[in-house]
């Protein structure tokens, strides 16, 4: 299907490779020490502790975490924060969350403290703690989402007695070396730095209480740091080819090639399906992928699916490979710059993303609650899809060179990997007339039927 001349495919080709060589080396100057995220740049999630009292040895604090990423959740197991005490302070008690560690206190008598860990590692609750030990914006299994989909479910706290540690602000000392360690590693975060102390309003919101000293500390994430594969690729198709550009071979690595299991696999009857042992919730199931030849967690599928004259029409999956993982409150963001009018989206949220307030070309999709928010495990069930329709700019919109194809893909906030350019569905007779009406409602009716295909086989 593709009537290109081969000096016009020449040129095609030699412009992308440049493209590709310029979009290489902006990545190569932008990434991985400095974990920036050009479509989320100021994305961190904030740690901040709030002295509210003093005791006989120490203080009571409360912590609270802020996600105030615009579109990466912490997903199950939820988050875990260490940090390293600058002297010698334990921890007496806390409540809403559990330090996993007591370590040794054995000098201690009278009173055992909850933790004499040095580096100690402060874990959430999980959800139906007893009352007594829950605090506000606790207990979620250390589940927070983003702050773009949900900043009410994107913040968790909970409150610490310190002891040993010096009774006054001149005394205490800040603790060092704070880790956020997620459902992974990928975040790394700075300093403690002293910011005027913080107002909190009371749990009836009725009062407000001045704390006593308070610190920042700001962690970023950096998807270099977590993985150097993706676990996302892209996948497109179009209306007017009947060619299906599939995710590049190995866009996820292929070092999981042979613990990947196929479809009639006797392990997932066995295995996948039966219920997770209790332990196992703390830790991270390990994936059990499906063998493709992407052999990624999930595949995010662009299909151009209709050009009317003012508007046109994209039809997107999201299907996961992974058998032991559902993925709750999942996100996906995409730039490309027709974003700026969207008309509708059929059956997922969407919300614009302004990382750069005057650029409006960046947007997060989400799953409509209690519909398809929940990505289901690899399987008959294992996918989300939805349509959007975009009016058109006149002056910009064509479907040439790959236009209408997304700039930049993000699944959960992993940047997921695309085709290379020019592997994209080519215009047929590329430059000369769009395909007649009759030809358009024919492949109409083809895609809709192939796009089935799309999302269930590839
Ligand atoms: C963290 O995110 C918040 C909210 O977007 C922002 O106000 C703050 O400046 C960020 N902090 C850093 C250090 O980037
Ligand atoms: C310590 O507390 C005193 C009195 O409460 C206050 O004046 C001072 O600014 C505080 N210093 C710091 C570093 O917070
Ligand atoms: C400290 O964190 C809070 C978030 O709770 C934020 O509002 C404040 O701006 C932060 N301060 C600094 C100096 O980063
Ligand atoms: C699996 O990956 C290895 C390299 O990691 C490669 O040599 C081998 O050909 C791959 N096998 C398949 C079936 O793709
Ligand atoms: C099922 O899981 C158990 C323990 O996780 C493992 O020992 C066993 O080999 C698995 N069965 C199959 C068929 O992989
Ligand atoms: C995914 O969710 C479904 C429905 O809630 C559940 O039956 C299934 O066991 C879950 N799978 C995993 C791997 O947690
Ligand atoms: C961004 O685009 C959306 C439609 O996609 C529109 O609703 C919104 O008003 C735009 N925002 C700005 C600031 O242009
Ligand atoms: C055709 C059309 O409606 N274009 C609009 C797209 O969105 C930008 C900004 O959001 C408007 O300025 C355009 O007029």
């Amino acid at each position: 299907m593709e009537f290109e001349s081969g000096t016009q495919k020449q040129k095609g080709t030699f412009a992308c490779l440049k493209m590709v060589a310029l979009i290489a080396l902006c990545l190569i100057l932008i990434s991985p020490a400095e974990s920036f995220d050009p479509l989320d740049p100021t994305g961190n999630v904030t740690i901040r502790w709030d002295i509210m009292s003093w005791t006989s040895d120490g203080y009571l604090a409360t912590v609270t975490l802020f996600n105030f990423q615009l579109y990466r959740n912490i997903m199950n197991p939820g988050w875990t924060l260490g940090w390293t005490w600058a002297k010698k302070e334990i921890i007496w008690a806390v409540m809403g969350a559990q330090a996993t560690e007591q370590g040794d206190c054995a000098k201690f008598k009278l009173k055992i403290p909850h933790s004499c860990k040095r580096n100690p590692q402060v874990v959430d609750l999980l959800p139906g703690a007893p009352f007594n030990m829950q605090f506000t914006n606790c207990c979620r299994g250390g589940v927070l989402t983003s702050w773009g989909q949900n900043p009410s479910g994107a913040v968790s706290a909970f409150q610490i007695g310190v002891g040993l540690s010096g009774t006054s602000n001149k005394t205490v000392k800040l603790p060092k070396n704070f880790k956020l360690l997620g459902p992974g590693p990928g975040y790394s975060c700075g300093p403690a730095k002293i910011v005027p102390s913080t107002a909190i309003l009371t749990d009836d919101r009725r009062r407000k209480m001045q704390a006593l000293m308070s610190w920042n500390v700001t962690c970023t994430y950096s998807q270099f740091l977590a993985s150097k594969n993706p676990s996302c690729c892209v996948s497109l198709s179009s209306f007017y080819s009947d060619k299906v550009t599939g995710c590049p071979p190995c866009a996820c690595g292929c070092q999981n090639n042979n613990t990947c299991v196929t479809k009639d696999s006797k392990i997932l009857q066995e295995n996948a399906t039966s219920p997770h042992r209790k332990s196992d919730i703390t830790l991270t199931p390990k994936p059990l992928l499906q063998c493709t030849h992407h052999l990624c967690h999930v595949r995010v599928h662009w299909h151009l699916k209709d050009n009317y004259k003012d508007y046109w029409r994209v039809k997107i999956a999201i299907i996961n490979f992974n058998y032991r993982l559902n993925f709750t409150d999942w996100s996906l963001v995409v730039q490309h710059p027709n974003l700026n009018n969207v008309t509708q989206v059929y059956s997922f949220e969407y919300m614009p993303l302004l990382p750069y307030e005057s650029i409006n070309d960046t947007g997060m999709f989400y799953g409509l609650k209690y519909y398809n928010d929940l990505l289901m495990e690899a399987g008959p069930k294992g996918n989300v899809q939805s349509e959007v329709l975009m009016k058109k700019d006149k002056n910009t919109f064509t479907l040439k060179q790959g236009w209408a194809f997304p700039r930049r893909v993000y699944f959960n906030g992993d940047e997921c990997m695309l085709p290379p350019p020019d592997s994209y569905p080519m215009l047929p007779n590329s430059g000369h007339k769009l395909p007649t009406t009759i030809t358009l409602m024919a492949t109409y009716v083809v895609f809709t039927l192939f796009f089935h295909l799309v999302v269930t086989l590839f």
